[in-house]
């Protein structure tokens, strides 16, 4: 595993970085879940395309924009590695996880959810996973149903083979709570709706930057992510999709360069993936996102893991000793993807933010989007810190001082 200086790597990452002086900014950026920070790298790609290479991609045939098509169909490519996928026509690029899900429950769900099936989404979907399905459930007259978790917020495997049954037709689960961390068994939960014939759908936007996705080795039939939660770019985003499922569906988005030919009432629509990507698209996104798909293979999961772990669990006994505060899911730190949401008793999350905040650190309170999983756990917001492999133990440590003294400060005595 290749070593590196934990300073030098947050030196690559400008905001890290103070302008005025050149030193590193005192202010611990703990809202990882939300949006990643971007590598130099990244933003110097997005802005290469912009210089070097703009055109409008898969139009002209004059160098420049073939060049700008390059550059999008390479960054195609590298998704297509990044995943395994088995072919680059199941990779299509779309803003982010919420739109990837949206194209799957308009152009597969719609289609083929009717009156009396179901869908399943477990509990702690964001609402990304979740909206969508309630709209095709409503639509189709189909049941929505929902895998409960547990306490520790793993999946009892035992409820979620009694909840697929022959009326499944879609399961949708996330790969990673954004509020518990919890990982999902997805490879497991894919067998098992494959053999009630039913699809699954894979909520990717949390794992992405803390695992290595083998989407054939989990043999997911659809999987999302967003280019922003794993160091790359705003506004970029994929949808996988098994070739033999995406060719039958229509597309989702209509209008330029979807398709083959258009006479006055008709249009042939264009082969995989240009099918699903109507309109100008986000080369320059896309570039960004290749960037930053070199950085995570450059520094390798195996690091990033390990110094993600080493924070989480810094942080997670640290809250452990300050007496009045609950850590929701498990009591392991593996178990959390750098994901830690809590309560301290008697103090509202805003205010437990406000405190952070005060002490520079950033953090984020409320619902977190997952607003059933909070009903389900009983409450109505907490507060949330999540960790990055380029994140410090001194800023953990500040972190922990800085939750010691929250119900001092709010009025609580200690
Ligand atoms: N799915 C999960 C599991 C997420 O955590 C998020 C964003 C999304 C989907 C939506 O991603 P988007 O790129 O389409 O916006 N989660 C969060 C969060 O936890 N705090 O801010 C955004």
């Amino acid at each position: 595993m290749p070593e590196f200086d934990i300073n030098k790597l947050r030196e690559e990452f400008p905001l890290f970085v103070n302008e005025k002086n050149g030193s590193v900014l005192d202010f611990a950026y703990l809202d990882n879940a939300a949006t990643s920070q971007r590598p130099k790298c990244v933003i110097d790609a997005e802005m290469e395309f912009y210089e070097k290479h703009n055109a409008n991609p898969l139009r002209g045939s004059y160098p420049l924009s073939v060049e700008a098509t390059d550059v999008y169909e390479n960054a195609r490519k590298s998704v297509k590695s990044f995943i395994n996928a088995n072919s680059s026509s199941e990779i299509i690029f779309t803003r982010n996880t919420s739109e990837s899900i949206n194209l799957v429950a308009y152009s597969y769900g719609l289609e083929n959810v009717k009156e009396g099936d179901e869908v399943l989404v477990s509990i702690m979907e964001h609402h990304s996973n979740l909206l969508p399905w309630q709209m095709v459930t409503k639509k189709s007259g189909a049941t929505l149903k929902f895998i409960e978790c547990e306490q520790d917020g793993s999946l009892d495997m035992e409820k979620v083979k009694n909840l697929i049954s022959d009326r499944t037709k879609i399961v949708a689960v996330t790969q990673v709570s954004n509020v518990l961390g919890a990982v999902n068994p997805v490879k497991e939960i894919a067998k098992l709706a494959h053999e009630k014939g039913a699809v699954i759908v894979v909520d990717g936007a949390q794992s992405t930057p803390h695992m290595k996705i083998d989407v054939k080795d989990l043999d997911v039939d659809f999987f999302a992510l967003s280019g922003h939660k794993m160091f790359g770019p705003m506004g970029i985003g994929v949808l996988y999709g098994k070739e033999a499922i995406l060719d039958k569906m229509q597309p989702f988005l209509r209008g330029g360069e979807m398709i083959d030919s258009v006479s006055r009432y008709d249009a042939v629509y264009a082969e995989l993936p240009h099918k699903f990507e109507a309109g100008t698209v986000n080369a320059a996104g896309a570039a960004g996102l290749d960037a930053a798909i070199k950085y995570m293979q450059r520094i390798g999961y195996e690091y990033m893991q390990e110094r993600e772990l080493m924070l989480t669990k810094r942080a997670l006994e640290g809250l452990k000793k300050i007496p009045h505060i609950t850590v929701y899911g498990s009591d392991l730190a593996e178990r959390h993807t750098g994901i830690l949401t809590f309560k301290v008793d008697d103090v509202h999350p805003h205010d437990v933010s406000e405190v952070l905040i005060a002490d520079k650190i950033a953090v984020r309170a409320g619902h977190h989007c997952a607003q059933p999983l909070l009903q389900y756990l009983g409450v109505n917001s907490t507060t949330r810190a999540s960790l990055m492999f380029y994140n410090t133990e001194e800023e953990i440590d500040k972190f922990l001082e800085s939750m010691a003294t929250v119900r001092e400060r709010m009025g609580y005595g200690k």
